[in-house]
């Protein structure tokens, strides 16, 4: 009897630890202004195939993101949301993009910014760029 119910516990504690293997929360600092600009940055994450939850905050400009890293990068994350006009930590959204935005949306944006440095994250931010179409990339 009490063999069995230690091999329970033991059983429930893996199975506990496995879920919480299969999701990240991160934070990563997203350029916006207004409540507009959550629903989008937010509608931009979730779209992704792996996101459980993403939830920005207007007051530190920061999103909180709960994804599954097997399904889903904070690159592919962080492209989608330069996509929809944004700049995140990693990357900067086009010229196009940020110029769709509505005008309560334009946040002020740092010239002197760095540009992503990472392999795939470059191409991406390239095509992106160079497309002149935030649609074009997929
Ligand atoms: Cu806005």
């Amino acid at each position: 009897m009490r063999i069995k119910l230690a091999s329970t516990i033991v059983i429930s504690m893996f199975s506990a630890l496995t879920i919480q293997a299969t999701t990240k929360l991160e934070k990563v600092k997203v350029n916006g202004q207004c409540n507009m600009c959550e629903n989008r940055i937010e509608k931009a994450a979730k779209t992704l195939d792996g996101v459980v939850s993403a939830q920005w905050d207007k007051s530190n400009k920061s999103l909180t993101v709960n994804y599954d890293d097997k399904k889903t990068t904070m690159q592919k994350i962080q492209t989608s949301i330069t996509m929809a006009g944004h700049d995140t930590e990693m990357f900067s959204a086009s010229e196009s993009g940020y110029n769709k935005l509505p005008e309560c949306c334009k946040y002020k944006r740092d010239p002197n910014r760095k540009r992503n440095t990472h392999g795939t994250g470059e191409s991406i931010y390239n095509k992106i760029e160079k497309s002149g179409s935030c649609c074009d990339n997929k």
